[in-house]
């Protein structure tokens, strides 16, 4: 096993570490970033790669210079990150219209990263993520595929620069979720793996753009590709997605046996600066950890003797958050912090010279407000609720556990007329509603968890009072908005409990008929995920990430059976009694191999125990069609001329799988020279029309010439 330190590509040693400012939105200042390289000096990190996508001219307008003032602030910047022995690596995004085939767009990012040169940086990235990779007519005439185009730029920009000792690259497919058809087959990864300077490298976000977890495996495979090991950047608690969304969880589900097989680890964190300190803290300690039990040679902090080298993520999130407590506790601005009842106990007797000291209040006069000391526990509770994007905390779990339980029992209890027809609240209750039910508070067991549950609520609530009352109020801003929300969420499940109870009135509390603008929670967004189904409302308690791995490859002739096995298993799911006697489906006679698909136009889908869904397609169907007197219009076969047959069996939980092999094989269906394709279903199969529908790109035809106990589903091919 090769130590990071001693790889010998093109002489480059350290393991990368650190951070990459890589998010959507508000960058972070100066200041901020200077504080970041302090902290990663003194954890043992050593890079920071400048890439905040809405920074103007990182992406936007990559060809302008920067201006005087602007010049300055960078040298600056720079500077700071050297002093601090941190490795500046200066990223620009040209992808949204650079022109590739065009000398002057050539020209002119390297008069941009010329300029950036002159502030003192020598190391530098191209980045091509979240770009359109439809190249315009003039690169196609020039370039054999879009990554030819970027490696060719790429090439020539880092040999103009000298070929710095780091240069990162990153490529649109920057995730194995973006490969098509799979990582090892991606003509885009091979070509960009082939052609590349081995001098550069490569960044790699996982298996998906927020890789739940990431295996050695799947760096191998990746890897192998590239020719090179990747630069991992790291989404894990990156939360400019979603605005109600941040992460306080440990650094995790990456095994450190990653690290010798790796070029580095950048992680893009929360947008809000001071939100990072566990994130940065637990990567640095996982840094650290050796995969084998003993020191990497990776730049670490001094102090390590006796170290544990096996990396925990419980216990790196402990030392994240006994120093992240230090920190809360030091004011930073001034005036100073309000006192703490601890503090008050110390105190000085009271002064009677009100010139000379604080106020202090005489007898019978209120007194001064004071604020009680955020704990160790309190920074834990607050790391539970806002834990990772894939994992709630152990708190947070529990919590909703129990809302659920204490709200189903009460609807067993509402529903049981042994238990709920007791004389003195049925002439309260109504017919639906689970806030309808008092008796279901009835049980001592059901009362004991119900205060129990309270009792949670209630640290919650503790927890906010005294954050809102830390001394450092940087922190405090940074976080305020979440800590709001959960504060307004816990408070509404509070009472929603106590309605079950019986202990407060459902409409005083939940359903007020004239409610302030907060009894509108989430705004349009909100309302519009409430309105979908499925997909809108998913929530993380019920529906956990599956930890399935899943590869996509070619259907062979061998597979028949299998599939036509999956065909009936699935059909026996969705069909009702009528459908039996119908006649078949089109789509029906592909998947049982009557009609066998076209070459290129197969795609089975495997986990761990075999396969589990395919995607077969016929290019042209008519004949198909005729054989069993299902023919339709003549237009409408022009417009749809392929027919496509998929299914994915229910232990599939992630949709991702499917979405991808459907998109691999239309893109086969479009490269056949097809412009549509359509499905036939029975109007009583809801589970594939809803399949279909949720694809986006599928919607349901009228086709003259068709039987109307078919639906039809179509996609055209653009
Ligand atoms: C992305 C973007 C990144 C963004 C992140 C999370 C990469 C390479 N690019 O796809 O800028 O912050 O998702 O939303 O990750």
């Amino acid at each position: 096993m090769s130590e990071p330190g001693s790889r010998t590509r093109s002489g480059t040693g350290r393991f990368i570490s650190g951070v990459v400012e890589g998010f959507y939105g508000r960058p972070w200042t100066m200041e901020q970033r200077t504080e970041l390289f302090k902290r990663e000096q003194k954890w043992g990190l050593n890079t920071y790669l400048y890439a905040p996508k809405d920074d103007y001219k990182h992406r936007m307008y990559w060809r302008d210079l920067y201006s005087a003032e602007e010049a300055e602030q960078l040298t600056a910047l720079i500077s700071a990150a050297k002093q601090h022995e941190v490795e500046f690596i200066y990223a620009i995004s040209p992808g949204l219209d650079i022109t590739f085939s065009n000398p002057r767009e050539v020209a002119a990012l390297k008069k941009k990263l010329d300029q950036v040169k002159g502030f003192g940086c020598s190391s530098f990235s191209l980045l091509f993520d979240d770009i359109e990779s439809e190249m315009c007519p003039a690169d196609r005439r020039t370039f054999g595929s879009f990554a030819h185009a970027q490696a060719a730029v790429t090439n020539e920009v880092y040999r103009h620069l000298g070929e710095p000792h780091s240069f990162l690259f990153c490529p649109t497919d920057y995730c194995a979720a973006f490969c098509t058809p799979s990582v090892s087959q991606s003509s885009y990864l091979h070509t960009v793996g082939q052609t590349l300077l081995p001098g550069i490298d490569v960044l790699w976000t996982g298996p998906k753009v927020v890789s739940h977890k990431i295996s050695v495996e799947s760096i191998e495979e990746v890897s192998a590709v590239l020719k090179r090991p990747p630069v991992i950047w790291d989404n894990i608690h990156a939360n400019d997605y979603d605005p109600q969304r941040l992460f306080l969880g440990p650094y995790k589900d990456r095994p450190t046996d990653l690290i010798p097989k790796l070029r580095g680890v950048l992680t893009n964190p929360n947008c809000e600066f001071h939100s990072n300190f566990v994130a940065v803290h637990t990567l640095a300690t996982w840094c650290k950890a050796a995969a084998d039990g003993g020191p990497r040679d990776v730049d670490m902090a001094g102090g390590e003797e006796e170290q544990d080298w096996s990396y925990s993520p419980q216990k790196a999130l402990s030392l994240a958050l006994t120093d992240w407590l230090q920190e809360f506790m030091t004011a930073d601005q001034p005036g100073g912090p309000r006192r703490l009842k601890k503090e008050l106990c110390d105190e000085e007797p009271m002064q009677t010279d009100m010139s000379e000291g604080p106020y202090v209040p005489g007898p019978e006069e209120n007194p001064l407000y004071t604020a009680e000391p955020l704990t160790l526990d309190d920074l834990e509770l607050l790391s539970e609720l806002f834990y990772l994007p894939y994992e709630h905390g152990a708190t947070a779990r529990t919590m909703l556990q129990e809302l659920d339980w204490l709200q189903t029992d009460s609807r067993a209890a509402a529903a049981d007329p042994l238990t709920s027809a007791t004389p003195s609240d049925s002439d309260q209750r109504v017919p639906a509603g689970p806030a309808h039910s008092p008796t279901a508070g009835q049980t001592a067991e059901w009362r004991r968890r119900a205060q129990q549950f309270d009792d949670m609520c209630h640290a919650v609530v503790q927890m906010f009072n005294r954050l809102s009352n830390a001394p450092n109020r940087r922190i405090l801003y940074d976080l305020y908005t979440y800590i709001c929300d959960i504060k307004s969420g816990v408070g509404l499940a509070r009472a929603y409990v106590k309605t079950l109870g019986g202990r407060a009135r459902a409409s005083a509390q939940l359903m007020n008929d004239d409610p302030e603008p907060w009894g509108f929670r989430g705004g349009l967004s909100g309302e519009f995920q409430r309105m979908l189904p499925g997909h809108g409302n998913r929530d993380l308690f019920r529906h956990p990430p599956t930890t399935a791995v899943y590869s996509i490859r070619p259907y062979c002739p061998e597979d028949k059976m299998e599939l036509q096995r999956i065909s009936r298993e699935m059909r026996r799911e969705g069909e009702d009694e009528a459908s039996v006697t119908q006649p078949p489906l089109l789509s029906d006679c592909l998947s049982a191999g009557e009609i066998s698909p076209s070459p290129q136009c197969g795609l089975v889908l495997e986990d761990e125990i075999g396969m589990c869904g395919y995607a077969v397609a016929l290019t042209d169907a008519k004949s198909a069609a005729a054989k069993i007197q299902r023919a339709a219009s003549e237009a409408f076969s022009e417009d749809f001329p392929s027919l496509v047959s998929v299914q994915v069996l229910p232990r599939v939980a992630d949709p991702a799988p499917a979405r991808r092999m459907i998109g691999q094989l239309l893109s086969s269906i479009r490269i056949s020279g097809s412009r549509g394709v359509f499905c036939d279903l029975r109007p009583s199969d809801r589970r594939m029309l809803e399949f279909y529908s949720r694809l986006g790109s599928f919607r349901a035809i009228q086709a003259g010439g068709l039987p109307g106990d078919v639906v039809i589903m179509a996609a055209s091919l653009p």
